[in-house]
Protein backbone atom coordinates (compact mmCIF):
# COMPACT_ATOMS: atom_id res chain seq x y z
CA UNK A 1 0.00 0.00 0.00
CA UNK A 2 1.15 3.69 -0.37
CA UNK A 3 1.11 4.70 3.53
CA UNK A 4 1.41 8.66 4.54
CA UNK A 5 2.73 9.35 8.12
CA UNK A 6 2.75 12.61 9.11
CA UNK A 7 4.77 13.33 12.17
CA UNK A 8 7.52 10.72 11.35
CA UNK A 9 10.09 12.00 13.12
CA UNK A 10 8.37 11.57 16.79
CA UNK A 11 8.92 8.85 18.91
CA UNK A 12 5.94 6.82 17.49
CA UNK A 13 6.04 7.90 13.91
CA UNK A 14 9.45 6.54 12.93
CA UNK A 15 8.99 3.26 14.29
CA UNK A 16 5.93 3.49 12.67
CA UNK A 17 7.53 4.00 9.28
CA UNK A 18 10.07 1.66 9.04
CA UNK A 19 7.81 -0.79 10.51
CA UNK A 20 5.33 -0.42 7.32
CA UNK A 21 8.61 -0.09 4.88
CA UNK A 22 9.80 -3.70 6.21
CA UNK A 23 6.36 -4.99 5.45
CA UNK A 24 6.67 -3.92 1.91
CA UNK A 25 4.32 -0.73 1.62
CA UNK A 26 5.42 2.59 0.38
CA UNK A 27 6.25 4.96 2.86
CA UNK A 28 6.15 8.29 2.47
CA UNK A 29 6.90 11.02 5.93
CA UNK A 30 6.31 14.28 6.34
CA UNK A 31 7.70 16.08 9.09
CA UNK A 32 8.45 20.11 10.45
CA UNK A 33 10.70 18.92 13.62
CA UNK A 34 8.23 20.52 15.95
CA UNK A 35 9.37 18.16 18.61
CA UNK A 36 12.78 18.41 18.05
CA UNK A 37 12.98 22.22 18.13
CA UNK A 38 10.68 22.62 21.11
CA UNK A 39 13.07 19.95 22.77
CA UNK A 40 16.25 21.93 22.38
CA UNK A 41 14.34 25.50 23.42
CA UNK A 42 13.30 23.62 26.35
CA UNK A 43 16.16 21.48 27.22
CA UNK A 44 14.18 18.53 26.83
CA UNK A 45 16.52 16.81 24.50
CA UNK A 46 16.32 12.45 24.28
CA UNK A 47 18.44 10.32 26.06
CA UNK A 48 19.74 8.73 23.02
CA UNK A 49 21.17 10.73 19.91
CA UNK A 50 18.90 10.37 16.98
CA UNK A 51 20.33 11.86 13.40
CA UNK A 52 17.94 13.47 11.38
CA UNK A 53 15.14 11.99 9.45
CA UNK A 54 17.35 12.05 6.15
CA UNK A 55 20.14 10.65 8.09
CA UNK A 56 18.19 8.32 9.68
CA UNK A 57 16.23 6.66 6.58
CA UNK A 58 19.77 6.36 4.61
CA UNK A 59 21.04 4.05 7.42
CA UNK A 60 17.55 2.26 7.48
CA UNK A 61 18.21 1.72 3.38
CA UNK A 62 21.58 0.68 3.89
CA UNK A 63 21.07 -2.09 6.96
CA UNK A 64 17.16 -3.36 5.05
CA UNK A 65 16.97 -2.62 1.38
CA UNK A 66 13.75 -0.78 2.32
CA UNK A 67 13.63 2.75 1.50
CA UNK A 68 11.22 5.48 3.13
CA UNK A 69 10.66 8.77 1.33
CA UNK A 70 11.38 11.94 3.75
CA UNK A 71 10.03 15.31 3.39
CA UNK A 72 10.68 17.66 5.37
CA UNK A 73 7.50 20.34 5.80
CA UNK A 74 5.14 21.51 7.63
CA UNK A 75 1.90 20.06 7.74
CA UNK A 76 -0.19 23.32 9.40
CA UNK A 77 0.58 24.41 5.81
CA UNK A 78 -2.22 23.20 3.73
CA UNK A 79 -0.51 23.34 0.28
CA UNK A 80 2.23 21.42 2.02
CA UNK A 81 -0.44 18.21 2.75
CA UNK A 82 -2.66 18.98 -0.21
CA UNK A 83 0.37 18.35 -2.43
CA UNK A 84 1.55 15.50 -1.11
CA UNK A 85 -1.92 13.93 -0.99
CA UNK A 86 -2.28 14.86 -4.33
CA UNK A 87 0.73 13.49 -5.63
CA UNK A 88 1.38 10.17 -3.82
CA UNK A 89 -2.40 9.45 -3.56
CA UNK A 90 -2.08 7.49 -0.36
CA UNK A 91 -4.25 4.77 0.41
CA UNK A 92 -3.44 5.14 4.16
CA UNK A 93 -2.58 7.89 5.86
CA UNK A 94 -1.25 7.63 9.82
CA UNK A 95 -1.56 10.92 11.41
CA UNK A 96 0.63 11.64 14.36
CA UNK A 97 1.55 15.16 13.49
CA UNK A 98 0.52 16.69 16.67
CA UNK A 99 2.53 18.01 19.76
CA UNK A 100 2.24 15.63 21.88
CA UNK A 101 3.02 16.93 25.09
CA UNK A 102 0.17 17.64 28.04
CA UNK A 103 3.05 19.90 29.85
CA UNK A 104 4.35 21.84 27.24
CA UNK A 105 0.68 22.71 26.43
CA UNK A 106 0.06 24.23 29.88
CA UNK A 107 3.63 26.33 29.84
CA UNK A 108 1.57 29.28 29.30
CA UNK A 109 0.36 31.15 25.95
CA UNK A 110 2.52 30.82 23.39
CA UNK A 111 2.98 27.16 24.17
CA UNK A 112 -0.92 26.32 24.36
CA UNK A 113 -0.93 28.43 21.10
CA UNK A 114 1.24 26.36 19.29
CA UNK A 115 -0.59 23.05 20.19
CA UNK A 116 -3.65 24.24 19.45
CA UNK A 117 -3.28 26.02 16.07
CA UNK A 118 -0.63 23.43 15.09
CA UNK A 119 -3.29 20.14 16.82
CA UNK A 120 -6.08 21.55 15.17
CA UNK A 121 -4.49 23.22 11.97
CA UNK A 122 -2.67 19.65 10.58
CA UNK A 123 -5.93 18.08 11.29
CA UNK A 124 -8.30 20.31 9.51
CA UNK A 125 -5.79 20.49 6.63
CA UNK A 126 -5.66 16.50 6.29
CA UNK A 127 -9.77 16.41 6.29
CA UNK A 128 -9.62 18.77 3.20
CA UNK A 129 -6.43 17.49 1.30
CA UNK A 130 -8.11 13.77 1.78
CA UNK A 131 -11.57 15.27 0.64
CA UNK A 132 -9.93 16.97 -2.14
CA UNK A 133 -7.77 14.61 -3.58
CA UNK A 134 -7.58 10.83 -2.34
CA UNK A 135 -11.39 10.84 -1.17
CA UNK A 136 -11.11 6.87 -0.47
CA UNK A 137 -8.09 7.38 1.52
CA UNK A 138 -8.56 5.87 5.03
CA UNK A 139 -7.20 8.44 7.70
CA UNK A 140 -5.46 6.88 10.88
CA UNK A 141 -5.39 9.44 13.66
CA UNK A 142 -3.48 8.94 16.69
CA UNK A 143 -6.08 10.49 19.77
CA UNK A 144 -5.37 9.50 23.43
CA UNK A 145 -7.22 7.68 26.15
CA UNK A 146 -6.76 11.27 27.68
CA UNK A 147 -9.33 12.40 25.59
CA UNK A 148 -11.99 10.38 28.08
CA UNK A 149 -10.43 12.19 31.39
CA UNK A 150 -11.06 10.19 33.99
CA UNK A 151 -14.96 9.66 35.06
CA UNK A 152 -16.47 7.94 37.37
CA UNK A 153 -18.28 5.14 35.26
CA UNK A 154 -16.92 3.00 32.88
CA UNK A 155 -15.08 3.94 29.86
CA UNK A 156 -16.48 2.53 26.78
CA UNK A 157 -14.64 2.71 23.17
CA UNK A 158 -15.96 5.46 21.77
CA UNK A 159 -19.31 5.57 21.97
CA UNK A 160 -21.87 5.13 24.41
CA UNK A 161 -25.97 4.45 24.14
CA UNK A 162 -27.45 7.47 26.27
CA UNK A 163 -31.41 6.70 27.12
CA UNK A 164 -33.70 10.03 27.76
CA UNK A 165 -37.07 10.21 28.48
CA UNK A 166 -38.18 7.48 26.76
CA UNK A 167 -35.60 7.83 24.15
CA UNK A 168 -32.45 6.45 22.80
CA UNK A 169 -29.42 7.30 20.66
CA UNK A 170 -25.81 6.53 20.04
CA UNK A 171 -22.96 9.41 20.71
CA UNK A 172 -19.44 9.80 21.46
CA UNK A 173 -18.88 9.26 24.86
CA UNK A 174 -18.28 12.14 26.69
CA UNK A 175 -14.60 13.80 26.90
CA UNK A 176 -13.24 16.07 29.85
CA UNK A 177 -9.33 15.97 29.17
CA UNK A 178 -7.19 17.49 31.81
CA UNK A 179 -4.85 19.17 29.57
CA UNK A 180 -4.77 21.69 26.79
CA UNK A 181 -3.08 19.25 25.24
CA UNK A 182 -5.73 16.03 25.54
CA UNK A 183 -8.28 18.63 24.90
CA UNK A 184 -6.91 19.06 21.01
CA UNK A 185 -7.27 15.73 20.68
CA UNK A 186 -11.08 16.08 21.61
CA UNK A 187 -11.69 18.78 18.86
CA UNK A 188 -9.89 16.31 16.87
CA UNK A 189 -12.60 13.92 17.24
CA UNK A 190 -15.33 16.07 16.96
CA UNK A 191 -13.83 17.33 13.76
CA UNK A 192 -13.30 14.15 12.15
CA UNK A 193 -16.63 12.89 12.86
CA UNK A 194 -18.23 16.07 11.65
CA UNK A 195 -16.76 15.39 8.16
CA UNK A 196 -16.97 11.80 8.59
CA UNK A 197 -21.15 12.01 9.07
CA UNK A 198 -21.08 14.70 6.42
CA UNK A 199 -18.82 14.16 3.69
CA UNK A 200 -18.38 10.34 4.36
CA UNK A 201 -14.78 10.29 5.03
CA UNK A 202 -13.21 7.25 6.27
CA UNK A 203 -11.78 7.32 9.67
CA UNK A 204 -10.31 5.10 12.63
CA UNK A 205 -9.11 7.00 15.46
CA UNK A 206 -7.04 5.57 18.22
CA UNK A 207 -7.37 6.53 21.41
CA UNK A 208 -3.65 5.57 22.75
CA UNK A 209 -2.39 5.15 26.40
CA UNK A 210 0.73 6.24 27.52
CA UNK A 211 3.66 4.15 25.85
CA UNK A 212 6.89 3.21 27.12
CA UNK A 213 10.15 1.16 25.94
CA UNK A 214 12.94 1.77 23.63
CA UNK A 215 12.88 -0.29 20.69
CA UNK A 216 11.45 -2.19 18.27
CA UNK A 217 12.60 -5.02 15.68
CA UNK A 218 13.81 -2.66 12.95
CA UNK A 219 15.18 -0.09 15.43
CA UNK A 220 17.42 -3.26 17.30
CA UNK A 221 19.65 -3.37 13.73
CA UNK A 222 21.31 0.24 14.81
CA UNK A 223 21.16 2.78 17.69
CA UNK A 224 21.34 5.37 15.54
CA UNK A 225 17.40 3.62 14.28
CA UNK A 226 16.62 4.14 17.89
CA UNK A 227 12.86 5.95 18.80
CA UNK A 228 13.23 9.52 20.56
CA UNK A 229 13.58 8.26 24.44
CA UNK A 230 13.04 11.05 26.44
CA UNK A 231 13.11 11.18 29.87
CA UNK A 232 12.75 14.73 31.13
CA UNK A 233 9.57 16.43 32.57
CA UNK A 234 8.12 17.72 28.60
CA UNK A 235 8.04 14.45 26.67
CA UNK A 236 9.12 11.76 28.87
CA UNK A 237 5.93 9.56 30.01
CA UNK A 238 5.69 8.30 33.18
CA UNK A 239 7.22 4.67 32.32
CA UNK A 240 9.99 6.25 30.64
CA UNK A 241 10.86 8.71 32.77
CA UNK A 242 10.76 5.75 35.84
CA UNK A 243 13.11 3.91 33.92
CA UNK A 244 15.96 6.30 33.66
CA UNK A 245 15.60 7.64 37.12
CA UNK A 246 16.07 4.52 38.13
CA UNK A 247 19.06 4.24 36.50
CA UNK A 248 20.00 7.54 37.54
CA UNK A 249 19.68 7.21 41.18
CA UNK A 250 16.37 9.89 41.18
CA UNK A 251 13.88 8.69 43.43
CA UNK A 252 10.94 7.99 41.14
CA UNK A 253 8.89 11.01 40.81
CA UNK A 254 5.19 9.58 41.92
CA UNK A 255 2.79 12.88 41.40
CA UNK A 256 0.59 13.69 44.59
CA UNK A 257 -1.03 10.19 45.81
CA UNK A 258 -0.04 8.47 42.84
CA UNK A 259 -3.08 6.40 42.29
CA UNK A 260 -3.71 8.31 39.42
CA UNK A 261 -4.65 5.27 36.92
CA UNK A 262 -4.00 5.46 32.68
CA UNK A 263 -3.98 2.37 30.18
CA UNK A 264 -0.22 2.15 29.09
CA UNK A 265 1.00 0.30 26.47
CA UNK A 266 4.55 -1.45 24.77
CA UNK A 267 5.84 0.54 22.24
CA UNK A 268 6.16 -2.34 20.02
CA UNK A 269 2.04 -2.37 20.55
CA UNK A 270 1.46 0.70 18.97
CA UNK A 271 3.04 -0.75 15.68
CA UNK A 272 1.04 -3.46 16.31
CA UNK A 273 -1.94 -1.60 16.44
CA UNK A 274 -1.71 1.06 13.63
CA UNK A 275 -1.06 -2.02 10.94
CA UNK A 276 -3.71 -4.04 12.50
CA UNK A 277 -6.36 -0.78 12.17
CA UNK A 278 -5.02 -0.26 8.49
CA UNK A 279 -5.13 -3.60 7.58
CA UNK A 280 -9.35 -3.64 8.50
CA UNK A 281 -10.21 -0.17 6.79
CA UNK A 282 -13.28 1.23 7.96
CA UNK A 283 -16.12 1.36 5.23
CA UNK A 284 -16.69 5.25 3.92
CA UNK A 285 -19.26 7.53 6.32
CA UNK A 286 -17.76 5.33 9.24
CA UNK A 287 -15.81 7.03 12.27
CA UNK A 288 -14.02 3.82 14.27
CA UNK A 289 -12.57 4.41 17.52
CA UNK A 290 -10.47 1.68 19.34
CA UNK A 291 -9.13 2.09 22.85
CA UNK A 292 -5.50 1.57 22.08
CA UNK A 293 -3.89 0.00 25.66
CA UNK A 294 -3.31 -3.22 26.81
CA UNK A 295 -3.01 -2.73 30.84
CA UNK A 296 -4.09 -0.66 33.13
CA UNK A 297 -2.09 0.70 36.07
CA UNK A 298 -1.59 3.75 38.97
CA UNK A 299 1.61 5.42 39.13
CA UNK A 300 2.20 3.80 42.35
CA UNK A 301 2.21 0.67 40.55
CA UNK A 302 4.42 1.58 38.35
CA UNK A 303 6.50 3.04 40.76
CA UNK A 304 6.75 -0.24 42.74
CA UNK A 305 6.85 -2.36 39.83
CA UNK A 306 10.07 -0.75 38.18
CA UNK A 307 11.95 -0.43 41.79
CA UNK A 308 11.51 -4.27 42.59
CA UNK A 309 13.03 -5.01 38.80
CA UNK A 310 15.44 -2.47 39.69
CA UNK A 311 16.32 -3.62 43.40
CA UNK A 312 16.67 -6.95 41.40
CA UNK A 313 19.34 -5.53 39.42
CA UNK A 314 21.45 -4.13 42.50
CA UNK A 315 20.50 -0.75 41.28
CA UNK A 316 19.40 0.90 44.43
CA UNK A 317 15.78 2.59 43.58
CA UNK A 318 13.91 4.94 45.92
CA UNK A 319 10.57 5.92 45.21
CA UNK A 320 9.60 9.21 46.69
CA UNK A 321 5.54 11.17 46.35
CA UNK A 322 6.30 14.67 45.41
CA UNK A 323 4.13 17.80 44.76
CA UNK A 324 2.12 17.22 41.77
CA UNK A 325 2.77 20.01 38.97
CA UNK A 326 -1.05 18.48 37.30
CA UNK A 327 -4.40 19.21 38.03
CA UNK A 328 -5.33 15.92 37.97
CA UNK A 329 -7.73 13.24 40.15
CA UNK A 330 -4.90 11.14 42.31
CA UNK A 331 -7.82 8.67 43.08
CA UNK A 332 -10.15 8.06 40.83
CA UNK A 333 -12.36 5.28 39.31
CA UNK A 334 -10.97 3.51 36.34
CA UNK A 335 -11.81 0.77 34.28
CA UNK A 336 -12.13 1.06 29.92
CA UNK A 337 -13.06 -1.24 27.34
CA UNK A 338 -10.37 -2.21 25.00
CA UNK A 339 -11.48 -4.95 23.41
CA UNK A 340 -11.79 -4.21 19.63
CA UNK A 341 -7.74 -4.29 19.01
CA UNK A 342 -7.94 -7.68 20.44
CA UNK A 343 -10.84 -8.85 18.34
CA UNK A 344 -8.75 -7.45 15.10
CA UNK A 345 -5.77 -9.76 16.62
CA UNK A 346 -3.42 -7.93 18.77
CA UNK A 347 -1.16 -9.94 20.59
CA UNK A 348 -0.13 -7.33 23.83
CA UNK A 349 3.53 -7.16 24.85
CA UNK A 350 2.71 -7.26 28.52
CA UNK A 351 5.10 -5.16 31.28
CA UNK A 352 6.60 -8.47 32.74
CA UNK A 353 9.63 -8.17 35.10
CA UNK A 354 11.53 -9.46 32.39
CA UNK A 355 10.23 -6.70 30.32
CA UNK A 356 11.15 -4.17 32.62
CA UNK A 357 14.42 -5.79 33.38
CA UNK A 358 15.46 -5.63 29.47
CA UNK A 359 14.29 -1.99 28.92
CA UNK A 360 16.25 -0.90 31.95
CA UNK A 361 19.29 -2.69 30.56
CA UNK A 362 19.11 -0.48 27.35
CA UNK A 363 18.65 2.67 29.62
CA UNK A 364 21.87 1.64 31.83
CA UNK A 365 24.04 1.09 28.33
CA UNK A 366 23.34 5.07 27.88
CA UNK A 367 23.89 6.30 31.79
CA UNK A 368 26.70 8.51 31.41
CA UNK A 369 24.23 10.79 28.74
CA UNK A 370 21.55 11.11 31.39
CA UNK A 371 21.23 14.72 32.44
CA UNK A 372 19.22 14.90 35.90
CA UNK A 373 18.77 18.77 35.42
CA UNK A 374 15.56 17.44 33.47
CA UNK A 375 14.06 15.18 35.50
CA UNK A 376 12.16 17.33 38.05
CA UNK A 377 8.58 18.89 36.80
CA UNK A 378 9.56 22.28 35.54
CA UNK A 379 5.84 22.99 34.76
CA UNK A 380 2.92 23.66 37.02
CA UNK A 381 -0.82 23.61 36.10
CA UNK A 382 -2.19 26.14 38.10
N1 LIG B 1 3.21 11.02 36.31
C1 LIG B 1 3.82 10.88 37.53
N2 LIG B 1 5.17 11.09 37.59
C2 LIG B 1 5.92 11.40 36.50
C3 LIG B 1 5.28 11.51 35.25
C4 LIG B 1 3.91 11.32 35.20
O1 LIG B 1 3.19 10.61 38.56
O2 LIG B 1 7.13 11.57 36.63
C5 LIG B 1 1.75 10.79 36.20
C6 LIG B 1 0.99 11.95 35.58
O3 LIG B 1 0.66 12.91 36.54
C7 LIG B 1 -0.22 11.22 34.98
C8 LIG B 1 0.32 9.85 34.59
O4 LIG B 1 1.54 9.69 35.32
O5 LIG B 1 -1.21 11.05 35.97
C9 LIG B 1 0.61 9.70 33.12
O6 LIG B 1 1.45 10.76 32.73
P1 LIG B 1 2.32 10.71 31.38
O7 LIG B 1 3.24 11.88 31.39
O8 LIG B 1 2.91 9.35 31.18
O9 LIG B 1 1.19 10.83 30.26
P2 LIG B 1 0.41 12.09 29.67
O10 LIG B 1 0.94 13.40 30.11
O11 LIG B 1 -1.05 11.85 29.89
O12 LIG B 1 0.71 12.02 28.13
C10 LIG B 1 1.27 10.88 27.47
C11 LIG B 1 1.80 11.33 26.13
C12 LIG B 1 0.64 11.82 25.29
C13 LIG B 1 -0.44 10.74 25.21
C14 LIG B 1 -0.88 10.33 26.61
C15 LIG B 1 -1.85 9.19 26.66
O13 LIG B 1 2.77 12.35 26.28
O14 LIG B 1 1.10 12.20 24.00
O15 LIG B 1 -1.54 11.20 24.49
O16 LIG B 1 0.29 9.88 27.33
S1 LIG B 1 -3.00 9.33 27.98
O17 LIG B 1 -2.26 9.55 29.23
O18 LIG B 1 -3.80 8.14 28.07
O19 LIG B 1 -3.82 10.49 27.70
Amino acid sequence: MRVLILGGDGYLGWPTAMDMASKGHEVHVVDNYLRRNIARETCSEALMPNPNLHERADIYHALSGHRIHVQIGDCADFRTVADVVRDFRPEAVIHYAEQPSAPYSMRGFDEASKTFHNNLGVTFNLIWAVLQYAPDCHIIKLGTMGEYGTPNIDIEEGWIDVEHKGRSQKFLYPRQAGSLYHTTKVLDTDLLWFYVRTYGLRVTDLMQGPVYGLSTDESDMDERLLPNFHYDDIFGTAVNRFLVQAVAGVPLTVYGKGGQTRGYLNLKDTLQCVDLAMKSPVEKGDLRILNQFTEQFSVNELAERVSRVGNGMDLNVEVKSIENPRKEPEEHYYNASHSGLLELGLKPHYMTDDALAGMLEKVIAYKDQIDSAKIMPRVKWS
